[in-house]
Formats: structure tokens, sequence, C-alpha cells
């Protein structure tokens, strides 16, 4: 996509150099401030430059494994709003249950046997945080896991895809925010 280079390299070229380190990521955008994706309470170069460092990224799937090491593998996955999280049974009989010290929270439960081999979660484009979660015949044998859902500001849109709706959506909302 050469168009898409160009305009990358325009607005990179326009905004020149007096950009200082990007923000880090604090918090979330205040409710109802489109564009604002490095959260700061206001729609400016910042977040055009989020935008464009985040192109092309997209929703994905995350395999989670199940086995009889009664383990998780991986046991640690890092993903990002609005991802999935898909368990596969390999051998034995577990369960993908959210929750902490073995206790369910009631976000999600599914059983991984011979019979339903797999469960998929997808993470709410909203959610950022850890999600913690356990096999409940096994989680005392430590059989736990953590998803950490890091920010998908970027996807200005929220359609899961980082492009140039985007970007638009960034110069739409250009200025403070409320
Ligand atoms: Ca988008
Ligand atoms: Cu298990």
């Amino acid at each position: 996509m050469r168009s898409i280079g160009k305009i990358k390299l325009a607005i990179v070229l326009s905004v020149g150099l007096s950009i200082g380190t990007q923000s880090s990521w604090a918090g979330a955008p205040a409710p109802g401030c489109l564009g604002d994706v490095v959260p700061n309470g206001n729609v400016n170069v910042d977040d055009l430059l989020a935008v464009i460092n985040g192109w092309g990224q997209t929703w994905v799937t995350h395999e989670v494994s199940a086995g009889n090491t009664l383990t998780f593998t991986p046991n640690a996955i890092a993903a990002k709003s609005g991802d999935s999280v898909r368990w596969t049974r390999k051998t034995g009989a577990h369960t993908a249950t959210s929750g902490t010290n073995c206790v369910g929270d009631g976000l999600f439960t599914a059983s991984l046997n011979a019979v339903t081999t797999q469960f998929t979660f997808p993470i709410p484009t909203d959610f950022v945080g850890d999600i913690p979660f356990f096999c409940m015949p096994h989680c005392s044998f430590g059989m736990t896991g953590t998803i950490t859902v890091g920010s998908f500001w970027q996807d200005v849109t929220g359609n899961g895809v980082v492009n140039v709706d985007d970007l638009l959506g960034v110069i739409n909302g250009w200025g403070p925010c409320g």
C-alpha cells in the first residue's frame, strides 16, 4: 500500500521532530473522547503517532493448551483488548475457569475433555487488566494461568484493526476532550 506509506510519511514530516517521547499508557481515554489514544484529555499529535505506530495491528486469538502435565501452556498470555483466548484440550479432563485462589469469579468456565475439546473467550473490547484462570480439578496442583490484557486504544474505531479509519477518528476528535 504505497498510498498508505505516503500518508504516514506526510504526517510524520508535517508534525516534524518537535515531538518528544511518547507518553506512557497511564490510563483509559476519557469517556466520549474519541481519538484520545494516549489518554491525557487532549487529542493531539501524540495520538496520531500512536495510531501510526500501531498500524496494521489486529485482534488476534491466543492459543493455550491443557495437558496431562497439569499445566496450561503457555500459562502467561499477553493479550490486548478485543483479542480472544482459545483453550484446547490435549489430554485428560480439565476446565478453563476464570478466578483466583481456585475460586471462580463467574466471568467464564468451560469443560475441556474428550467431548468438548475447545473453548474460546473473547476479551471485551473495553477491558484492560489481568484475567486469572485455573483448572477446577487441578488448581491445587498449580494448574493456573493469567491473561494480561493491555489497551488497544490505537483501534480508535473499535473494529479490530488499526488503519486509516483510526487516523481519521483522531483527526475528527482533535482538541481538548469534553
Ligand atoms: Ca479501527
Ligand atoms: Cu486440569
